[in-house]
């Protein structure tokens, strides 16, 4: 079996741990290969660096390196870099970069130097961290550099553009946002494997990743919205919320950008046209109607731990076995 995911940061990665999980203690499951097509949207060059925060966090967490705490980032972290880079007065300090993450940003950033490409430089990182042998695959959503960033206003009647770290890390998200702008995205073509690995997906899953800055900017690369209406595997997704709030994270203030009700119905809602099964929380079963073809199911989805995470994926590939694709 081969499942494909498409996956932002620390929900996507802790979710996709989790679905390792379930299919490394299950017999007959063990040999499921799984490819995971990450966000690059987040992605933002700093002090020369290029940093691909749900590529990293995915790498991190898959490979058992990730701060658990946190999410993203490294265990066992200092930040002697950041602290010297501080006493030349250099910026910004708004986005903490511990000593051993600036370690994947130089390699990352002196290949890309040399003239690979993104989806290249990943693969050399995901050896690093041990993925193949987990038949785990890493992709980028493309090798072209795209940027999300947030249009708030500018306090004096008008309107500015952020990038999104910038919103998201040192505002926490506390500007309102008009509206999201993705630089590069309507010219970016999909990484090499991703569109295959929605058609050639027995089961596609997307994680509960924020629908709109990391899902849906997956969705807006050519090409992959036409991949998931036209697969022949159920693409089965777990709601992002729980009580409508998001457990981490400011999905609700991307939902607010967009206009979007932050529940679990308007979120399947975004992914209507391609969508087979929605898995929401108990807390939110009452409240979400089953929209068009896609069937609802309703089970846990506190992300508490790897085991309960793994009943999580595990009961979203019983969804992908019992929908109609
Ligand atoms: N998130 C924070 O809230 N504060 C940080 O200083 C921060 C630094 C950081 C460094 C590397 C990295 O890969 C991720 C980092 N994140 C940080 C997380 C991250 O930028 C966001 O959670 C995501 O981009 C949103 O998915």
């Amino acid at each position: 079996m081969h499942i494909t995911a498409l996956a932002g940061g620390v929900g996507g990665a802790r979710f996709v741990r989790g679905l390792r999980h379930h299919l490394d203690t299950t017999p007959g499951l063990e040999d499921t290969t799984v490819t995971v097509v990450a966000n690059t949207g987040d992605d933002i060059t700093l002090f020369g660096l290029r940093v691909c925060p749900d590529v990293d966090t995915l790498l991190y967490t898959l490979g058992g390196g990730v701060h658990d705490g946190q999410g993203w980032g490294r265990a066992d972290e200092s930040h002697r870099v950041q602290g010297e880079l501080a006493a030349y007065g250099v910026q910004p300090q708004w986005f903490a970069l511990g000593d051993l993450d600036i370690a994947t940003h130089v390699a990352r950033s002196q290949w890309l130097g040399q003239g690979a490409t993104l989806s290249e430089v990943t693969t050399r990182l995901a050896a690093r961290w041990g993925l193949p042998e987990q038949r785990l695959e890493l992709l980028p959503m493309t090798d072209t550099p795209v940027e999300t960033h947030v249009v708030v206003d500018d306090g004096e009647g008008g309107e500015r553009a952020i990038h999104f770290q910038e919103w998201w890390v040192r505002h926490q998200a506390s500007l309102p946002a008009r509206r999201f702008v993705v630089a590069g995205l309507d010219r970016a073509a999909a990484a090499p494997g991703v569109l295959e690995a929605v058609r050639r997906a027995d089961v596609v899953l997307l994680p509960p990743s924020n629908p709109v800055v990391s899902i849906g900017i997956i969705l807006g690369v050519p090409g992959v919205r036409d991949a998931l209406r036209g697969t022949s595997a159920p693409v089965v997704g777990v709601s992002p919320l729980i009580s409508g709030r998001p457990v981490r994270g400011h999905a609700d203030a991307c939902l607010e950008a967009i206009g979007v009700p932050a529940t679990a119905g308007a979120v399947a809602g975004l992914y209507e046209d391609f969508l087979d099964g929605w898995l929401v929380d108990p807390a939110d079963a009452a409240t979400t109607l089953r929209r068009g073809r896609v069937e609802v199911f309703d089970g846990p989805l506190l992300m508490s731990d790897v085991p309960a995470t793994a009943r999580i994926a595990e009961h979203a590939l019983r969804i992908a076995s019992s929908v109609p694709a």
